[in-house]
């Protein structure tokens, strides 16, 4: 069944959402290559990815859904942080907000009746607790651990593992 027209505006606000996500993470990228420490701007290119991968999940979902997918201006990223720490702070903030976002586009799928959107949006959900998560436990370690010298190396060299899952 096609989606209804708000429906389909409001994902589409949601793909920009992704693909901002993945904007900023790309520009935190290079602020950390810029900072020689490749490991957690390998970290953040990975974060890239599976941003673009959320919107492009998103953008099939209209098309299945025999909407237009209508393409949005990003804004432009932050270029400069004061530490990795308050990097990490914005990073969190940030993922807290699209979880605000994907639950209100989840609570209009709700009053719309909307059972495919409401499906594919459970992924989403469950996404971001993930995301968050993962977050928390780097800033944690950023502010625990100390954000300098060989803490800092240390956790540099654990974020250079990260893959993409399913990759490997
Ligand atoms: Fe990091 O968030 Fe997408 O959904």
């Amino acid at each position: 069944m096609p989606m209804k027209t708000s429906l389909i505006e409001a994902v589409n606000e949601q793909i920009r959402n992704e693909f901002q996500s993945a904007y900023l993470y790309l520009s935190m990228s290079a602020w950390f290559t810029h900072k020689n420490l490749p490991g957690f701007a390998h970290w953040m290119k990975i974060q890239w990815e599976e941003e673009t991968g959320h919107a492009l999940k998103l953008f099939q979902f209209v098309h299945d859904r025999g909407g237009i997918v209508t393409l949005m201006p990003l804004e432009a990223p932050a270029i400069e942080y004061d530490s990795p720490t308050a990097l990490f702070e914005e990073v969190l903030n940030h993922e807290q907000q699209v979880t605000a976002e994907i639950n209100d586009l989840h609570d209009l799928a709700v009053k719309e009746r909307d059972l495919p959107l409401q499906i594919i949006l459970q992924w989403y959900i469950t996404e971001q607790v993930e995301e968050e998560a993962q977050v928390e436990e780097i800033l944690g370690k950023l502010k625990y651990l100390g954000a300098d010298g060989p803490s800092l190396y240390l956790l540099d060299r654990n974020l250079a593992t990260r893959t993409v899952p399913g990759r490997g």
